[in-house]
């Protein structure tokens, strides 16, 4: 049996995973909530809570007759836990929409020039990529500071008393070369951080330890054998794609929207930097060649806000509703949409400043969000294109975010691409293959993609008009 433990920026899972008349069968055992609060100064992640919710769904795990089991956790990005000597936490693990980065990056390249970062790590530019994050910390936290962890890195130590640092998630700190695969001296530095406060750095597939006595002792837990596995959310998600084949890109839809495709070479070019495409590190030690779009967090902000409470499919049925003659253009990816204080009156101002049409009711606000991701993606798979040199025939569409028929459908419209919807659950999927890998009941990576498309029903949706060939939508004209 293997457990994935899935903890994203809204909710956390503990989802079972086993071979049966050779289909993977899954099964979501625990789902907690999960989300940042203000505490004191700084936003910040309620870890602890993760850590019982953990150790709660392995209770439930047992009690379900669960005895021995892998695990494998992943969360999302760049966000981690300082621990000081005696191996505590030093505070509170803060989180990535904080405003303390704000600014912080653009200091940077006065001292080091952007292209000079991109060349050295191939990765996006975001506020709040852990180098940022590190130049606002304090020197004296950071003198206090033996080790840092990874948010899923931290969890995996508290389980098992075990300090590794998993590769797929350390890639997005901004620290570290894809060719060399090594930090670079320079941006530690400039980070303010040395070598020796990081873990070691393990690939994918790589055992961390047993559940330590202690917490065996305190809890009733099965004998858990915990594995690195794609430890960034992302990395599992794009494991999990049900791919074959060539000419295929992804979208990992959820509180992000993660576009792109898996390479074995990093591209590291000023087309490339231009464009802010990632070269994160994936599974196999591929490379997750991705843009980040600013997905869902816009519907879950336009949801929390709005004053009547819709759930996520009426939003979806309120969107096909809704008459927008003329939808307004909105650069979602801005950074006024990151966090702004009030996601629907940001949206309309935009569209007031920009003299468009303005959304009011719930289907409006949503179609005006979902045509302009579609376009966004769309504009994303060209450029894409240009950046790989490669033609692209189909779009993967996984995670929550595939079930949205709309979003799915004007996806194929708008990129005259065949999009292929499922599994939703393609995060936990790649989390669990990966244990498979680990546990010698699956081959390799294309194996267990296999058995994904094998074990899970998928939709395709076909772009309109696609007999006459592949129109892209012109969002200039
Ligand atoms: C998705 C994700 C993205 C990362 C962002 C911040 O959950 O992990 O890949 O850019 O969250 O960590």
């Amino acid at each position: 049996m293997h457990i994935a433990v899935d903890i994203g920026a809204s909710s956390g899972r503990l989802i079972t995973g086993e071979l049966k008349e050779g289909k993977l069968v899954i099964q979501e055992i625990h789902r907690f909530a999960n989300g940042y609060q203000k505490q004191g100064e700084f936003n910040c992640w309620d870890i602890d809570h993760l850590e019982e919710q953990i150790l709660r769904g392995l209770q439930i795990a047992k009690q379900q007759g669960i005895t021995a089991c892998t695990l494998g956790i992943d969360t999302w990005a760049v966000d981690y836990a300082l621990l000081g000597k005696d191996g505590e936490r030093l505070r509170n693990v803060i989180a990535y929409r904080d405003s303390r980065t704000d600014g912080v990056m653009e200091q940077v390249w006065e001292t080091m020039p952007k292209s000079d970062i991109y060349r050295k790590t191939g990765i996006q530019f975001q506020p709040f990529n852990s180098l940022y994050q590190f130049i606002s910390e304090k020197e004296e936290v950071i003198r206090q500071t033996e080790t840092v962890l990874l948010v899923p890195d931290y969890l995996n130590y508290r389980l098992t008393g075990k300090k590794v640092m998993e590769a797929t998630n350390a890639s997005t700190m901004q620290l570290l070369n894809p060719v060399s695969r090594t930090f670079d001296e320079e941006l530690l530095n400039l980070a303010g951080v040395h070598a020796s406060q990081f873990a070691e750095l393990v690939e994918p597939g790589t055992v961390i330890g047993s559940i330590t006595e202690k917490l065996q002792d305190a809890y009733d837990l099965p004998d858990c054998r915990v594995i690195a596995v794609g430890s960034h959310d992302t990395a599992s998600a794009i494991a999990g794609v049900p791919a074959s084949g060539e000419n295929w890109a992804y979208l990992s839809s959820g509180t992000w929207s993660l576009l792109g495709t898996e390479r074995r070479q990093p591209i590291l070019n000023d087309s490339s930097l231009e464009l802010n495409f990632t070269n994160e590190w994936g599974v196999d030690q591929t490379y997750r060649y991705l843009k980040n779009i600013i997905g869902m967090w816009i519907i879950q902000e336009i949801r929390s806000l709005y004053p009547v409470d819709y759930n996520y499919a009426e939003m979806v049925e309120e969107a096909m509703k809704a008459d927008v003659k003329r939808p307004p253009a909105v650069h979602l990816n801005d950074v006024r949409f990151l966090k702004p204080d009030n996601m629907i009156e940001e949206l309309q101002d935009y569209c007031r400043e920009t003299d468009q049409y303005v959304p009011k009711t719930i289907g409006e606000l949503s179609y005006t969000v979902f045509h302009n991701l579609a376009v966004i993606y769309s504009e994303a798979l060209i450029e894409l294109e240009r950046l790989t040199g490669e033609e692209l025939q189909t779009l993967h569409i996984v995670g929550g975010g595939a079930q949205n028929q709309i979003l799915n459908q004007l996806t194929a419209d708008y990129s005259g691409l065949q999009v292929i919807a499922g599994p939703t659950e393609a995060t936990a999927l790649g989390n669990l293959i990966v244990q498979m890998i680990a546990a010698g009941e699956l081959a390799s990576l294309d194996a267990g993609r296999q058995l994904i498309r094998s074990s899970f029903p998928l939709r395709t949706f076909v772009p309109a008009g696609a007999e006459k060939g592949r129109t892209v939508y012109d969002s200039k004209s």
